[in-house]
This record gives C-alpha cells, structure tokens and sequence, in this order.
C-alpha cells in the first residue's frame, strides 16, 4: 500500500443524515437537491468527505436503514439524477461521497424478501434465514434491537425467519454465495457511478449463529469481509469504515489491517459506553468516570499504533449530543462544545463531526407524542406496558434517545430554523433561535468557527497525523491532557472536564511552544484551566 492510498488518514468526514439535514421542496423531508445548496457550507467547514446515512428505495421502517432496492433513491429524498448530480457538484469541491451499506438486512419489501417468503421452493428462500418451528414458539429466544423476539413466524412457509432489528428488517444469509456476489455487484455499481466509499452498517452481525447465541464476529467474519474487499474495493482508492459494537482493540487490528485486506477503519464504541453499565443495554446508565475514559482512548490510540486506523467520533444518528451527555449544555454549552471537539480533533485517526455538532447543538426534552424513532418508541411502549414510571422513561428518553439527534438541522432563525419551508418530520429544536449556522458565522468565537479552525490546524501539522499518544496525568478525574510527538514536534492538549476551575501544575513542565487554539478568549492562566477550558500547544524543533 502506497501512502497516497491511504489518503483517508488526514481526511475529516461529515455525517449527513439526509431526512433531517436540509429540504428543497418543502414536504417536511430533507432531500439531495438540499444536500447540494449546502455543499459550499460544508467546503468552507473544510471536511473531505460525506458519510450519507442511507438514500435508497426504503418503506422507512427505520428511516432507510430498511432498504427495499439498493439501486434506487428514495422518492423522498430525490432521484438517481440527483445523486449523479451530487456526486458531481462535491468532486467539482474536492468532496468524496461515503454511501452507507446496509448488508446485514433488508427490508422485507425487498423483492428479495417479497419471493423469499412465498414458499421453501423458492429461490429467493435462502437468501434470508429461515427456522422450523411451531407458531408461538420462536426457535430461539433472541430479542431484536428494537424490542420483542428476533424471529418472525410466516405461515405460507411453516417457518420463522430472523430479523435482529425490526420486524420489517430480515437478516439476509450470508451463507449463500448468491446473496454475497448479489451484494458485490451492487457495491460495484455504485462505486462506477461515482461513490468515493462506503460505510458498512452493522456489518459485524452478518455471520451470525443464532442457536449458539453468536450475533457478533461469527466464525465466518472476516473470511466473508476479506471476500467482500477484495471483491469490491482494493485499488479503487476508497474510503471504507465498518460499524462494530464489538470492536476490542484486537479485532480493530483486523478490521483496520494496513495492508487493506478489509476495511479502511470501524467504528469502534468502547470509549462511548463508558456511561453505561457494562454487559447492560444502552438504556442502562451509570456516571462517567473520566480516568476510565482516558483509558480506554489511550489504550486504543497506542494499541492500533502502526498496526490499525482509528475513527475519531463523538456523534452519530444514534447516539445523544455529546455537549449534552459529557459537556454542559446549559452555561457552558459553547465552552464545553468546543473542550469536547479540542480532546477530538488532537488524536489519532480520522475524525468525524455529525451534522449539527459544529454547532453545539443538543439533546431535546420534548413530550412522547413529538418523538419518531422505532427503537424509542418500541422502548417507551415495552416498559410503559410493564409498569415503569412515565418520569423514567422520558428521562432515558431525553438522555438516550435516537432522535435527540435526528431533529432537523439549524440553519437560521427563520421559521423551523430554515430546515423546511414545510412541516417537519421530526420537530425542530427550539433553541434555533440561538444555535444555527447564520448565527455562528457571524460570531468569530462560536462553536462552528472553532470547528474550522481545528480541522484547518490539523492540515498543518504532520503531528495530528503520525505523533505517539502519551497521556498527562491519567488518573486525574477532572482534566484531560495528553501529548502527541512525532520527533519533530510536540502537540499537548489539555482539556478541564468540569465546571470550575482547576490547578494544573504537570501542565507547565509541557506548555514549551506555541498556544494553537483555546476555547476561552481572554489570555490563559498557566496554571489553571477555567472551568471547561481547552488548550492546543505545538512546540517544534524550531521553536524548543
Ligand atoms: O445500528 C446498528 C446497531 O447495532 C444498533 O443496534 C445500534 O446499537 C442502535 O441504533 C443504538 O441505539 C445501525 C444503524 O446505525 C442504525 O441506525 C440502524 O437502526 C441499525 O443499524 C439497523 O440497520
């Protein structure tokens, strides 16, 4: 592998969730015309890339994580014109487009599943995962993502079939060649039309074994993700990541494997969990304790050291507003946005900001009745039914729920923060009247101009790209700091976690060099961070 192929390592990568970024017709919807009157938004951010949560032909089950024809784009979100056209305006920017592969599933209105299900006989029947059974008795006791059993009996077939997230989503088997190459092809397809990557969605689940309880890293894994790279994306210059929830360090090494045998990068979860109670689901909470944290992102950033890629994220469609889950989204809401992006953008790996967060925007604290997502819904519904207290529940709601941040993007304070001249799907934020994109151009010191300058910073020293991580003070429950050196230069970073002042005295014997970037306007107090203050010093050779 030539260092050119790998070009993704210096690159940022935005997150678009297409439903609630920016809609040109007014049906409440976001759409690919919307996507392209943004591309010049997101040129001056300075991102390299695109990551598009799924376009294609979908009933929307699971806002298109259900797809029903790959080849094709959702009439809610525009045409395969559009997305040519797309794909075109963001080359003409020098921005890749990453597509967002759903292999694991489709939906069941795919004509794949439509023939599936009509009969054994049928040759579509083993594309999916069927069991023998009895109607009431599911053969295993698995339970889908979204709530009740993973197993849908089908009476025209005397069979179940297995569907890991909802009803409406059939796992797709793998272990049929046919269903692989069917894949490949339309993987290949989309990377002729012009696609510059692809993320692949729950890609860690499709070897599974359910009667031994093995949903994840199944014997097969990697055999079938060596097949599908070779298949479809050595020596195309593309940008690949995988979702893996269980991702250990270890498995990273394979997934990530330099010599491009699998994939570019995954994106590995064990740092964000870290406020939840382990072997528990993501609605089980407990604090964050943050040398743990440190821990955790020190053990991944040495560990992949030379040997793997990391992905550096805080977000993404699935997961709370970081400003409101580990920052301040009140008083220090701007402060704590850009502490938590500092810590980011200073580590190794490839970063990537979900749309809204270089904006600090936050979770909401909305009724049920104004919430969408399935996994949320199926969620109050179960406990509701059993009995847990409504309060409980909106409280997991407001802290862990999928739509906190899926609300539509905030681009001004016109009406429905200029995400839709219609209604939206999902209701906008009311904080937009502050936090939108007009509002923080405008201001030299907001959250987005901070963004901006990180991710230009980081294009201009080789240190964010190849520097050795050493943490400062590890132990330490109130500050994070660490160091990157790369016998050039030295980047230090240190971040204040809480919200009052603290003394830093490990930090004077490092600041040697220059202060890059601070999230506090007035000058620094050596040593002392404010509360939720950042700083980013470089020394050089020139400069010790
Ligand atoms: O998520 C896969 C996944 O493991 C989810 O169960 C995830 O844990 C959950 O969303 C957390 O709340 C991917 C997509 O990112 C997600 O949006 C889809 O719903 C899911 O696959 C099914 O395609």
């Amino acid at each position: 592998m030539t260092e050119t192929a790998h070009w993704w390592k210096k690159s940022v990568i935005y997150q678009i969730y297409p439903r609630s970024f920016c809609d040109s017709n007014g049906d409440g919807v976001g759409d690919i015309p919307g996507i392209i009157s943004r591309l010049d938004y997101l040129k001056a951010l300075g991102i390299d890339v695109i990551w598009l949560s799924p376009i294609f032909r979908s009933p929307q089950d699971d806002n298109g994580y259900d797809v029903s024809d790959y080849r094709d784009i959702d009439l809610l979100f525009g045409t395969l014109e559009d997305v040519r056209e797309l794909f075109a305006q963001a080359k003409r920017r020098g921005i890749k487009i990453m597509l967002d592969m759903v292999l694991n599933h489709t939906s069941d209105e795919h004509p794949w599943f439509l023939e599936a299900r009509q009969s054994r006989d049928n040759p579509k029947h083993d594309w999916y995962i069927w069991r023998d059974g009895v109607p009431g008795t599911p053969p295993t006791d698995m339970i889908s993502t979204f709530g009740g059993s993973a197993w849908q009996w089908v009476p025209e077939c005397g069979q179940y079939y297995l569907h890991q997230f909802s009803v409406k989503q059939p796992d797709l088997n793998w272990k049929n060649p046919e269903v692989r190459h069917a894949l490949y092809d339309m993987i290949n397809w989309w990377t002729e039309q012009g696609a510059g990557g692809y993320r692949f969605d729950a890609i860690e689940s499709i070897a599974k074994i359910p009667e031994a309880g093995i949903v994840e890293e199944g014997p097969m894994l990697h055999e079938y993700v060596k097949e599908l790279s070779a298949a479809t994306l050595q020596g195309k210059n593309l940008v690949t990541v995988g979702e893996a929830w269980s991702a250990n360090i270890e498995r990273a090494k394979r997934w990530s494997n330099p010599d491009g045998s699998e994939l570019s990068m995954v994106f590995q979860f064990q740092h964000i969990i870290q406020d939840e109670i382990p072997g528990g689901n993501k609605w089980d909470r407990r604090p964050l304790y943050l040398p743990e944290l440190k821990k955790v992102i020190g053990a991944w950033q040495r560990g992949l050291r030379g040997c793997g890629w990391n992905s550096l994220f805080w977000e993404n469609h699935d997961l709370p507003r970081i400003v409101s889950r580990w920052g301040n989204d009140k008083e220090y809401r701007e402060t704590s946005a850009k502490m938590l992006a500092t810590l980011l953008f200073g580590l190794q790996g490839t970063p990537y900001i979900y749309q809204g967060q270089e904006l600090g925007m936050t979770n909401t604290d909305y009724p049920l009745s104004d919430y969408r997502d399935i996994e949320l819904c199926n969620m109050a519904k179960e406990r509701l039914a059993a009995g847990w207290p409504e309060k409980t529940v909106m409280e997991l709601i407001h802290a862990k729920g999928r739509d906190n941040a899926r609300t539509p993007m905030q681009w001004s304070n016109a009406r429905n923060a200029g995400f839709t001249s219609g209604e939206p799907w999902l209701r906008v934020n009311p904080n937009y009247v502050q936090i939108n994109v007009e509002n923080e151009e405008k201001q030299p010191d907001s959250v987005l101009n901070y963004y901006k300058k990180l991710i230009s910073l980081r294009r201009e020293n080789d240190v964010f790209f190849d520097g050795d991580y050493t943490a400062i003070s590890e132990e330490r429950e109130d500050i994070f700091a660490y160091r990157r050196e790369n016998g050039r230069s030295v980047l230090t970073v240190a971040a204040n976690f809480t919200g009052r002042p603290v003394l830093i005295p490990e930090l004077e014997y490092h600041t040697r060099g220059d202060l890059l970037i601070c999230n506090y306007p007035t000058a620094e107090v050596c040593d002392q961070l404010r509360p939720y203050e950042a700083r980013m010093y470089l020394a050089t050779a020139q400069t010790e």
